[in-house]
């Protein structure tokens, strides 16, 4: 089995407690992913522990340095032997994360995140690892809104990463059907459980009927309704 490091470079190491929980605490229990987190400011050389600077050319808010990331993501590259290393910069500016990209990154065999805070990392940060043989840089972002920094935002790909992952999830016949309506872009039908009625509102009749192809096509309508719906909403 083919096992997945990650490393997530940030200020908020913190941050990355949830990572214990659930799916991905188990796959990292089961050996099939490693993550360690590095504290950015255990790179910091002055006195102020400083990692970030007014801008060149001005400007609002901070840029976070290049000399604790080139620190920080050196010692992580020396550290793991791995032939190729995905770093991943997080930034609103970046390729917006989609179910494409969280497949191809299941295929890693090492991804680096590096979360910048404020106004971003500064660029040369980028510029320089995307010139290093065998590392493959890639800006992302999650969507069309500001956070505060890159944390959140990795944690939100490591887990549409690792379910991916061959033995992480219990039932992979639903990654079949997800990657498949991913790919389509037509959204889930709406899914029911018992009782039948609940607080008055009753179970579609058709999905009590036992006629499968029946379900199959309202199933079908359902999402494309819904599709329809979202379509309409946000003018796609
Ligand atoms: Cl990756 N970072 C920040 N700061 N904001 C975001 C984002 C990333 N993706 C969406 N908004």
């Amino acid at each position: 089995m083919n096992k997945l490091r990650c490393d997530a470079i940030s200020i908020f190491p913190e941050y990355f407690a949830p990572l214990q929980l659930s799916l991905i605490g188990k796959a990292i229990e089961n050996g099939l992913v490693d993550i360690k987190v590095h504290d950015l400011r255990d790179q910091a050389t002055g006195v102020h522990k400083s990692v970030d600077d007014t801008p060149y050319g001005g400007g609002a808010g901070m840029v976070m340095s290049p000399e604790p990331w080139g620190s920080a993501i050196d010692q992580v590259l020396g550290e793991v032997d791995s032939p190729t290393h995905d770093l991943i910069i997080l930034t609103p500016a970046g390729e917006k994360f989609s179910q494409k990209i969280a497949e191809e990154l299941s295929q890693s065999h090492h991804m680096i995140f590096a979360c910048g805070r404020y106004e971003g990392i500064d660029q040369r940060i980028t510029d320089y690892y995307r010139l290093i043989p065998g590392v493959r840089v890639r800006e992302l972002s999650i969507g069309d809104y500001v956070l505060n920094g890159g944390e959140v935002a990795t944690l939100t790909i490591l887990e549409a990463v690792i379910r991916l992952i061959p033995g992480v999830l219990g039932n992979p016949d639903s990654l079949v059907e997800e990657s498949h309506s991913m790919d389509e872009d037509i959204v889930e039908y709406p899914n029911y459980t018992k009782p039948a009625n609940w607080r008055g509102l009753e179970v579609p009749e058709v999905l009590l009927s036992g006629n499968h192809a029946l379900i199959k096509r309202w199933r079908l309508e359902q999402a494309q309704e819904r599709t329809r719906i979202l379509g309409e909403r946000t003018g796609e």
